[in-house]
C-alpha cells in the first residue's frame, strides 16, 4: 500500500514501525503532511537565524518564540487542526524573509532557507520534505532522535517563557541544531554528538522551566489531592501549562465555577500558590488517554492547554477549548493577548450553563515530592537506606499510554518488594499513584516529584544522594530507572538523562520505533539502554 504519509515519532506508531495511512493517535495524513512542512520551513528559519547569530546580529525574542511554537505545535497529541499549522507554516515565512533580508551573506544557506512558496504549493513540498527524506535509515533515525528531542524541549522552554523566564543559549542552540540537521555534510558522529548535546541542554530547559514554576508559585510541597467532586459546575483544566491555570482560576474566582485539573495539570496542586484558590477543587480522572469516558462524565468544559488531546467526540467537542500550541478543526482557541493574558470568559460562560461533574471515584491521592520538599526530609531518607529500610529507589517517570502491555508498568508497582520506593513524575504514576503500596517509616513508597518536566526534580535528588553518600559515580546509587515513554517530552528527559552520566535505563513498553538498529547498538553498548521483559525477570535484574 502506499503511504499516504509517514511518521514513527511516538511509542504507539502503527505496528511499532511508523503510521503510513493515518496515525494511530488520529492525525490525519493531510495534517501530517503540513507539521512536515512546518518542521521544514522551522529548520530554514533557524538555519538563517543561526546565520544571523554568527554575523553578530540580534535574533528577537518573537522569532525564538516561534521556533518553540512551531516544535511544540507537531508533538504528538498537540494539534490536529490543518489550517492553524498552515497559518503557522506562512508566518514562519514571512519572518524567515524578515530575518534573510537582514543578513549580510546568504552564501551556502541551505534550500530551507531559501524556499517561499505560498499555500498553494504547501502540499506539493511537503511531500518532499518528510521523515522519509532522509534515505540513510542511521542518519535519519540520529535526525530524528535529537528533532524529538528538540520538541520536548520547547514544549519545556515554551511553558518558562510565559512566566517570563528566557534562556537565549537555549534557543540558540535549538536553532543551531535545526539548521544541522539539514546539513548533508553531518556524519554519524556529528550526528550523535548533537543528540547528547540536545541532552545537556534539555537539563538547561527543565532548570529553567523549575526556576520559572517555583517561582511563580512556590515550591511543591507534600499535599493530598482529592478525587471526588462538588456541586458546583466545574471547568476541567488539562495539559502543562501552569500559567493558563493561573489565569483560569483568577478568571473563575467567586463566579461560583469550580476548576479541576487533569492529567498531567495534576501537580498544580502541589504549590502553595493555587492552594489559596477555594474553588480549585481537586483532580478529575486519570492519564490523557482515558479523556473520552471521563470528558464526556465531566459534564463542564474542558480547556487543552498542551498535549495529551485524543480527537473529541461528537458528544463533547462542543465543550473542547484549545489554547497554546493545541488545536483541534471546530473547537474554539483562546489566543493570548499580546501582553501574553488570556480570556477565559467563553469558557467560564459555558460552564455556568453545564450540570456538575459526575463522581467518577472518591478519595485521595498525595504527591509534591518535588527536590525542595525532599530535601527537607533528606535525613530522613538517609538513614532509611542506611538502616536498610529503603533497599532500592526505582524511578519509573514519563508517559502513560493506551497499549495493553503498560499494564506491565502497574504489575511492576505491585510487585516490588516493600523495601523499594518508586520515584515519579510525568501521567506515567496513574497506573499506580491510586494504589494504597504504604510506605516505608512514614514515607511514601510513591513519591511524585511532579509533571514529566519534574523528572528534572528526581535527577537534583540522586545527585544529592550522590553527594550524601560520598559516591563518585550517580550509577552507584541504590537507583534504577524503568521509564515508561510515549511523547517527545519524554525524548527530552531521555537524552537529559543520559547528559547525566545515567546508565542502564529500561525503556518501555517498546523501544522508539524510530532507533535504527544501529543506532540502537550505539545506546546499548554506550549507556547500557534496554528495554523491558516480565516483570517477574525484570524485579529480578532491577531489584535482586
Ligand atoms: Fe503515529 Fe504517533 Fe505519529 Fe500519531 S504521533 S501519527 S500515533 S507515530
Ligand atoms: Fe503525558 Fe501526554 Fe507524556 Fe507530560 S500528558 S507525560 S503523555
Amino acid at each position: 500500500m502506499e503511504n499516504k504519509m509517514f511518521c514513527f515519532q511516538c511509542q504507539e506508531t502503527a505496528g511499532c514501525k511508523g503510521c503510513t495511512q493515518v496515525g494511530v493517535c488520529g492525525k490525519k495524513p493531510e495534517v501530517a503532511a503540513m507539521q512536515d512542512l512546518l518542521i521544514y520551513v522551522t529548520k530554514g528559519l533557524s538555519a538563517v537565524t543561526t546565520r544571523l547569530r554568527a554575523e553578530g546580529k540580534q535574533v528577537a525574542r518573537e522569532v525564538n518564540h516561534l521556533v518553540t511554537k512551531n516544535l511544540f505545535i507537531t508533538i504528538t497529541n498537540a494539534n490536529f487542526d490543518r489550517e492553524a499549522i498552515i497559518e503557522a507554516i506562512e508566518t514562519t515565512l514571512k519572518v524567515k524573509a524578515e530575518c534573510l533580508a537582514a543578513l549580510t551573506s546568504r552564501e551556502n544557506l541551505p534550500e530551507a532557507a531559501l524556499y517561499s512558496d505560498g499555500r498553494d504549493g504547501f502540499d506539493e513540498k511537503a511531500k518532499k520534505v518528510g521523515v522519509l527524506a532522509t534515505e540513510n535509515e542511521d542518519v535519519r533515525s540520529l535526525r530524528e532522535l535529537t528533532t524529538y528531542g528538540l520538541k520536548g524541549l520547547a514544549a519545556y522552554v515554551k511553558h518558562a517563557n510565559v512566566l517570563n523566564q528566557e534562556n537565549e543559549a537555549i534557543d540558540a542552540f535549538i536553532q543551531s541544531a535545526l539548521a544541522r540537521l539539514l546539513d548533508d555534510g553531518q556524519t554519524a558522529e556529528q550526528l550523535t554528538a548533537l543528540a547528547l548535546e540536545t541532552g545537556k541542554f534539555g537539563v538547561d530547559g527543565m532548570a529553567l522551566l523549575d526556576t520559572a514554576n517555583t517561582q511563580a508559585y512556590g515550591n511543591p510541597e507534600v499535599t493530598k489531592v482529592d478525587l471526588g467532586v462538588r456541586q458546583n459546575p466545574g471547568i476541567l483544566i488539562s495539559g502543562h501549562d501552569l500559567r493558563d491555570l493561573e489565569m483560569l482560576l483568577e478568571q473563575t474566582e467567586g463566579t461560583g465555577v469550580d476548576v479541576y485539573t487533569h492529567g498531567e495539570m495534576l501537580p498544580a496542586h502541589y504549590y502553595p500558590k493555587f492552594k489559596h484558590y477555594k474553588h480549585f477543587v481537586g483532580n478529575y480522572g486519570n492519564a490523557w488517554w482515558k479523556q473520552k469516558e471521563e470528558f464526556e462524565a465531566f459534564n463542564g468544559p474542558v480547556v487543552l492547554t498542551t498535549n495529551c488531546l485524543v480527537p473529541p467526540k461528537d458528544s463533547y467537542k462542543d465543550r473542547i477549548f484549545t489554547t497554546g500550541a493545541v488545536g483541534f478543526p471546530g473547537c474554539p482557541h483562546i489566543e493570548a493577548k499580546a501582553d501574553g493574558t488570556k480570556d477565559f470568559s467563553a469558557v467560564i460562560e459555558m460552564a455556568k450553563k453545564c450540570q456538575a461533574p459526575k463522581e467518577l471515584e472518591k478519595g485521595q491521592i498525595v504527591g509534591g515530592f518535588a527536590h525542595e520538599q525532599v530535601f527537607a526530609v533528606a535525613d530522613k531518607v538517609v538513614e532509611a537506606v542506611k538502616s536498610g529500610a529503603i533497599k532500592k529507589f526505582v524511578v519509573m517517570a514519563g508517559c502513560d499510554g493506551r497499549m495493553k502491555s503498560r499494564e506491565y508498568y502497574a504489575e511492576f508497582a505491585k510487585a516490588l518488594p516493600k523495601d523499594t520506593v518508586i520515584l515519579t513524575a510525568g501521567c506515567a504514576k496513574y497506573k499506580y499513584i491510586k494504589m494504597d503500596l504504604g510506605d516505608i517509616g512514614g514515607i511514601p513508597r510513591v513519591l511524585d516529584a511532579g509533571q514529566c518536566n519534574d523528572s528534572y526534580s528526581l535527577a537534583l535528588i540522586a545527585l544529592k544522594l550522590k553527594e550524601v553518600f560520598g559516591l563518585d559515580d550517580i550509577n552507584k546509587l541504590p537507583l534504577v530507572f524503568n521509564i515508561a515513554w510515549y511523547e517527545q517530552k519524554a525524548v527530552i528527559v531521555l537524552l537529559a538523562l543520559l547528559h547525566l552520566g545515567v546508565k542502564n535505563i529500561h525503556l518501555g513498553p517498546t523501544l522508539p520505533a524510530f532507533l535504527s538498529p544501529n543506532v540502537a547498538k550505539v545506546l546499548v553498548e554506550n549507556f547500557g539502554i534496554g528495554g523491558i521483559t516480565t516483570v517477574e525477570d525484570d524485579i529480578k535484574t532491577m531489584i535482586g
